[in-house]
């Protein structure tokens, strides 16, 4: 059997010119012992031997070796006065890449650093860059770097496109953890430093993972992460007192319930000493939480970083907080407000062990929101962004869509909240408000299919979610770059192609879906294909209000539902005026007629028809570009993309022609080139 797909970015093939290595790197020698240490000693070991295809010796504790790695505490005599100044600058992640003509050295403030550092010398090698005269110092921009799996333990993955859970199956926490390693191993190699190992919809069984029930196991699971440099949480239930803990009531300001919730953490640090915390779902979609009781999420949460303070845990707590029980009819009610009406007049009750987990948009992972206007909007309470690598709504690793220039416009964005250059990414850097912790944090894309992801494709979005929460100032053709080179090789005719592919995808598939920032119009549940109006009379929020004349959602201040003060100015104008909002968010805040022009010079009718076409012409496109890599890509990764490359063409070809012969059927307008539509 292959291991190709399987291995993602970390091939270690071997590389075509090994000359300017070979002298440099054929013996390692390693100080420290930690497991991280190890991890990095073994990870290390195999990958040179693979790429350069020799023999590589290990020391212990000897000079002697070609290449030195170890933390600066251990290796303070090896570094000269400017790199110890250097790296004392840098936070405990950081680290130092430095080579002279007989020796390179990596060298961490932490373990987990030397880690890092290892993975960085790695990637150099499989990019077959130079290493001579190398003093490279990085350190991550962003203190949380986190995956959210949503995993249940019947196996089943809660918006899940790639097979089944790799913790969990039929029922109980899986006993063959290899593939849990591997999966340690992958996010250690782009950084991630933080996992919640169960989905935030805590149901019956899973309630009890903070007992003895489960915790050795997952204590198993926590050993193996930490080894990898990986912080363990878990989701919990706020209602657990009542349900696993004989309590007639969970309210977070009952002495009785706050007692028990430190109990149960006392627990929870026997097993696992540096356990993180708890990520939490509450009052969100019928999950239990402090509403029942009168009480606020400040108090919610609080409840539970009391307990966690003294172990130094946190409280993850998410602001998807919203009345998904709507009534369609009423158009006062916006979702969109839903999180800042919650959270921001909160701000500053909350202890300093709670950390507001934010989608990135106000709805839900749309291919296109604008970003929510809470993210940076609390001075006094630590934020992490949340975005989703798993493609819910935007193809379901069927379709292609490489989410990073997504992600980057999203960070680039300026909420002015502190004036100008208040960015997104500066506020989740800690460095508008200066936040204790802050950081981003993710919903995974993986399973157990043998390529993690479904899509081999889509492994992309993995990788360039860790490099980018570690460097956001890499470009989304940087990160590309480097996945192709790692996980295809570097070809000419490979990276020009695939890069191409994956730049594209996500204009691609926001041509042929909802329009211009209107979101949803998928089939309701799954969230896959077109159904237009699926959402349109239910209770979800999410409508598009289209009628014979128009289309789109008011959330002006004069007319409409007021969304757009969330926002600062200038932003808040921007939106709100119909002449500034940018055409591809202009029916998330204004209502207008199919025959309004957009800046771009076409009516919105028109605009609709022409990026359909457009869009599922541009999917065929694709599909000979990746027919042009057949020789180049073997046969197991080729078939797997080609295949998913033709269910997106069948998925593409749904939605160009529903949602035009729907707005053709509603505006009776007809298409300016005479195209077929039915
Ligand atoms: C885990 C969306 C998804 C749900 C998910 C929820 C959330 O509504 O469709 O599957 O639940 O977001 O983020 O909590």
């Amino acid at each position: 059997m292959t291991r190709t797909k399987y291995n993602m970015w970390l091939q270690y093939r071997p590389i075509s010119d090994t000359t300017q290595y070979e002298q440099l790197i054929n013996e390692i020698s390693v100080f420290g012992h930690t497991p991280a240490i190890e991890a990095a000693k073994q990870e290390l070991h195999m990958a040179l031997s693979q790429m350069l295809n020799q023999s590589v010796d290990v020391k212990e504790n000897d000079f002697s070796g070609k290449i030195v790695i170890g933390t600066t505490k251990e290796l303070e005599n090896v570094l000269d006065a400017k790199q110890i100044q250097k790296l004392k600058a840098s936070n405990d992640e950081g680290y130092l890449l430095s080579s002279s003509d007989h020796q390179l050295k990596v060298i961490g403030n932490s373990d987990r650093a030397v880690l890092y550092g290892v993975h960085h010398l790695i990637r150099l090698v499989q990019l077959e860059k130079d290493l001579r005269n190398l003093e490279m110092y990085q350190q991550p921009k962003n203190q949380f770097r986190m995956l959210n799996q949503w995993d249940n333990l019947d196996g089943s993955v809660e918006r899940g496109y790639s097979g089944k859970s790799i913790f969990y199956k039929n029922g109980k926490i899986v006993q063959d953890k290899s593939r849990i390693k591997d999966y340690a191993r992958y996010l250690s190699s782009v950084g991630i430093n933080a996992i919640s190992i169960n989905n935030v919809n805590v149901w019956k069984e899973e309630t009890y993972f903070i007992t003895k029930k489960y915790l050795p196991e997952i204590k198993e699971i926590a050993d193996i992460f930490r080894a990898y440099g990986v912080t363990l949480y878990l989701s919990i239930n706020f209602a657990s007192p009542m349900a696993i803990g004989g309590s007639s009531t969970a309210d977070p300001l009952d002495h009785s319930v706050r007692e028990w919730w430190k109990d149960k953490v006392t627990e929870i640090y026997e097993y696992i000493p540096d356990f993180g915390g708890f990520v939490v779902k509450a009052d969100s979609e019928h999950r239990p939480g402090p509403f029942t009781y009168d009480r606020d999420h400040a108090d919610g949460s609080n409840m539970l970083a009391e307990a966690l303070a003294p172990f130094d845990g946190k409280v993850v707590w998410r602001c998807f907080v919203y009345n998904c029980l709507q009534d369609w009819r009423d158009r006062s009610t916006d979702r969109a407000r839903a999180a800042f009406d919650h959270f921001k007049p909160l701000d500053g009750r909350f202890h300093e062990n709670v950390i507001l987990q934010i989608k990135n948009g106000p709805m839900d992972f749309q291919v296109r929101e604008p970003v929510s206007p809470l993210i940076g909007a609390m001075p006094n309470t630590n934020q992490i962004i949340e975005f989703q690598v798993a493609q819910e709504y935007t193809g379901q690793q069927i379709d292609l869509c490489y989410l990073i220039p997504q992600w980057k416009q999203v960070l680039q964005f300026d909420t002015h909240i502190k004036g100008e250059g208040s960015s997104i990414e500066e506020i989740v850097a800690g460095n508008i408000h200066h936040y204790k912790y802050s950081g981003i944090s993710a919903v995974s894309n993986i399973g157990d299919d043998e390529n993690w992801t479904g899509n081999t494709l889509a492994q992309a979005n993995l990788y360039g979610y860790g490099r980018l929460t570690w460097d956001p100032s890499l470009s989304a053709e940087e990160i590309a770059q480097e996945w192709i080179m790692q996980t295809f090789g570097n070809a000419e005719a490979i990276i020009e192609t695939i890069e191409d592919m994956l730049l594209n995808s996500w204009g691609i598939y926001e041509n042929y879906t909802a329009p211009l920032g209107v979101g949803w119009m998928v089939t309701p549940g799954v969230h896959y294909g077109p159904n237009i109006d699926g959402y349109e009379y239910s209770r979800w929020g999410t409508y598009h209000f289209a009628d014979r004349y128009g289309i789109g959602v008011d959330r002006t201040k004069e007319t409409g539902t007021g969304y757009t003060e969330q926002y600062e100015e200038p932003n808040q104008s921007t939106y709100n005026n119909l002449e500034h909002c940018p055409d591809e968010l202009l029916l998330f805040f204004h209502h207008v007629p199919y025959k309004y022009t957009l800046k771009s010079g076409k009516t919105i009718i028109q605009h609709i028809y022409d990026t359909h076409f457009k869009g599922f012409d541009q999917v065929d496109g694709l599909i000979e570009k990746w027919d042009s890599l057949k020789h180049f890509i073997d046969e197991d990764r080729f078939k797997n993309v080609q295949d998913r490359l033709q269910r997106q063409k069948a998925n593409a070809r749904e939605w160009r022609d529903q949602i035009n012969t729907y707005f053709y059927r509603k505006s009776g307008i007809n298409d300016q080139h005479n195209r077929t539509i039915y």
